[in-house]
């Protein structure tokens, strides 16, 4: 329930009926869509779903399913832009997701069809990025955090100063992702992650230039890529998604991590029916199927990402329950102290982020 009614504060409206999971594809029709096609393209953030549940995707429906994968919203919205992909389906964060209405990049998911859409947590539905859940279903979430190793590194207190303070011992690596990098930053001089105001933006900039002017930065990098330096003790300190972090925790223990006490940043991940997917019909299916309690619990509990699927809850490893990165408290939305990240209004505020890290990656 924690999760629920953090999620709640989103924002989000009306509840929809309770009813029951219907298992996808055995005692019920997957979709009343046809499928189009024998390969249906994802474009996805890395790590980001259980290999298991695509093979028997793919086996049931007797097709191939190809994953490209992202590590930033802007990555992936730079490829859809340019064209030349002919991906079905996409993972945009709630904050671009009018960016890509906008720019005509999607069409309805549809979801009178999705038989399993009922499965969802009435706190992900109707999100004000999305109102009706036209152009998007929640697929997972987590908090940003701080991660180490502890048999290289012990953190002698939980906050951002480890990496924007004076210290320049410590070797750490930030987030390739600029609403996540500048987000921090923001979060430590106790400012929103969404501000527009131009004087804290001003400070965050000047901020976050010392910090890559530090000799312990080591590079910016994507969450996984972040994980597999801790994972070698490359690096001391991580900023990180947790769900990356966590995987490699399963596989070291030494790994860690935690939301530093100024605050930090969360997103919710969508899918999205792009408008020129060669395979709408296809695409709805896997829609239906991720949105399966079985199916969807099966990729939590494979990439510890916080679920929206209330039918799921039930099927999750408990870790996942009481990490606080995969489900933070109602207290931390409630203190403001995990910020959801939105849309930028269009106009200047986004280009001032934009000038913001170009200038740090030009560094
Ligand atoms: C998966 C990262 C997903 C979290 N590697 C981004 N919000």
């Amino acid at each position: 329930m924690t999760l629920l009614a953090g999620a709640l504060l989103l924002g989000a409206c009306h509840r929809v009926a309770d009813s029951e999971p219907t298992p996808e594809g055995t005692t019920s029709p997957v979709t009343t869509a046809r499928n189009d096609g024998r390969t249906l393209r994802i474009f996805m953030w890395s790590d980001y779903i259980d290999p298991a549940v695509v093979k028997t995707f793919e086996k049931r429906h007797g097709v191939k399913v190809v994953i490209d994968t992202f590590e930033s919203n802007e990555s992936m919205l730079a490829k859809l832009q340019g064209g030349g992909a002919s991906y079905d389906l996409a993972n945009p964060s709630n904050y671009v997701v009018q960016t890509m209405v906008r720019a005509r990049l999607l069409q309805p998911v549809g979801k009178e069809e999705l038989h399993n859409f009922g499965n969802l947590a009435a706190g992900f539905l109707n999100p004000n990025f999305d109102p009706g859940n036209v152009y998007t279903i929640p697929y997972q979430f987590a908090a940003t955090g701080l991660a180490y190793n502890a048999g290289r590194y012990t953190p002698p207190v939980d906050s951002w100063a480890l990496i924007f303070g004076p210290d320049d011992r410590v070797k750490f690596a930030l987030l390739d992702d600029p609403r996540e990098v500048i987000g921090a930053a923001l979060k430590y001089l106790g400012y929103s992650v969404n501000t527009g105001r131009v004087e804290e933006l001003r400070e965050a900039r000047n901020l976050l230039r010392r910090t890559v002017r530090k000799k312990g930065f080591e590079s910016f990098a994507g969450g996984p890529e972040i994980r597999n330096k801790l994972l070698a003790a490359q690096i001391d300190l991580g900023q990180i998604y947790v769900g990356d972090l966590l995987q490699g925790a399963a596989e070291d223990d030494r790994l860690k991590v935690f939301l530093p006490r100024e605050g930090t940043t969360i997103s919710t991940d969508t899918l999205v029916l792009l408008r020129s997917s060669p395979n709408p019909g296809l695409a709805r299916t896997f829609l239906n199927y991720v949105l399966n309690a079985e199916v969807s619990a099966a990729i939590s509990n494979y990439t510890y990402y916080g679920n929206p699927n209330r039918a799921a809850r039930p099927l999750l490893d408990p870790l996942l329950l009481t990490q606080r990165g995969a489900m933070p408290t109602d207290e931390d939305f409630r203190s403001g102290r995990v910020e959801f990240i939105n849309e930028l209004p269009p106009g200047t505020t986004p280009r001032i982020y934009d000038r913001i890290w170009t200038d740090l990656k030009s560094r």
